[in-house]
């Protein structure tokens, strides 16, 4: 069967112009710095954000944790969202491995972190206190529902970080898709932030890698975090190559999965026993009302008998989240509609 899997955007594949790009790379030891095509993504990736350089990683996970770890000194704290992924969907990494502490604050319904809440979580001089380092946002906010938050924001937290003398990081997993939402320029979306991951392979499809960009001796810095968590790879430019192609031509459709959402979302709107809770981009989030005539589980299995693969939202067993993606096309959306409507009849 052909799956319409909407359970997240990471499900995402590779295209046919990816796999061809992958057989024809040009490759070369990336631990020496020999490899050609990995150099190649490090440089375009950088520039487009106006950073000096990059640092090709496995995954967002790892471009998070070498970023905290470059930033931050054992025992030292970082000020982040709630419902950061950070905190919440990266294993502890950053308190097993790296010795950090989460400082949380409430992430808002719009995504942000209200600026009075970052500056009341800095500690103050005070040899009882971890020291504060960093301050870290998410762009877009996944748990928040995949909202975009916007280049003003950024600015303004960017401003509060150097005014306490912190670093800041951003969680930029998805920051093509706040781009398309604010139809804002790249290097307006990372003003002032001493790092930023972005993620090669949700919905730009590259099947593996994110990349870290920061100052030239933040990322030699971080060259050596991520050999030391065992992320020096050797012949990498495989996976460029379709990182090559994710950065330079499937961000300029992500347009269209915002679409599909928005299209998603109506569809779903008037179906009983369902409510629509949000739709932010490429997101659509759902509440399987308790008034249903079937159970959670049975919900999903109707749906997969339909082809449609569709999960709770990790820690709910009634929330749903949809992530639109290049492999779900319109006509799909509209047999996802047909699908739930006719699972919950
Ligand atoms: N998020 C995944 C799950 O881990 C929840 C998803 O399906 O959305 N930052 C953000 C904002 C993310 O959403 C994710 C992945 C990551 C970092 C981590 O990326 P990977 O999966 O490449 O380690």
């Amino acid at each position: 069967m052909e799956w319409i899997d909407l359970r997240s955007d990471t499900v995402s594949h590779p295209t046919p112009a990816m796999r061809e790009a992958m057989a024809k790379a040009v490759v070369g030891d990336d631990v020496y710095g020999e490899d050609p095509t990995v150099i190649q993504l490090e440089r375009d990736a950088a520039a487009l954000f106006g950073y000096e350089a990059g640092l090709f990683v496995s995954s967002g996970t790892q471009g998070n944790l070498i970023a905290l770890m470059t930033h931050c000194p054992r025992g030292s704290e970082v000020i982040c969202g709630d419902k950061a992924h950070i905190f919440v969907y990266e294993a502890g990494g950053m308190s097993a491995l790296g010795g950090i502490m989460p400082h949380t604050v409430k992430v808002q319904a719009d995504g942000t972190l209200a600026l009075d809440d970052i500056v009341h979580a800095i500690r103050g001089d005070n040899y009882h206190f971890p020291r504060t380092r960093l301050v870290s946002i998410e762009n877009t906010q996944n748990s928040a529902g995949g909202v975009a938050l916007s280049p003003t924001y950024t600015q303004q937290v960017a401003e509060l970080a150097k005014r306490h003398g912190l670093k800041f990081h951003i969680d930029g997993a998805r920051i093509f898709n706040a781009a398309v939402a604010y139809n804002a320029a790249l290097p307006e979306l990372a003003a002032g932030a001493d790092s930023l991951t972005f993620c090669l392979s949700k919905g730009l499809c590259a099947p593996v890698g994110s990349v870290l960009l920061g100052s030239a001796t933040f990322i030699s810095e971080a060259r050596r975090v991520r050999k030391m968590l065992g992320g020096g790879m050797r012949q990498a430019g495989v996976l460029a190559a379709a990182g090559l192609i994710a950065l330079h031509e499937m961000r300029h459709r992500l347009h269209e999965d915002h679409a599909n959402a928005a299209l998603l979302a109506e569809g779903l709107s008037d179906i009983p026993h369902l409510r629509v809770l949000s739709q932010a981009t490429n997101f659509v989030f759902f509440w399987l009302e308790e008034s249903a005539p079937i159970t959670p589980a049975e919900f999903e299995k109707r749906l997969q008998a339909a082809g449609v693969l569709l999960r709770p939202y990790p820690g709910y067993a009634r929330k749903y989240r949809c992530v639109l993606h290049y492999w779900v096309d319109r006509s799909r959306v509209e047999r996802v509609i047909e699908a739930v409507r006719g699972a919950l009849a």
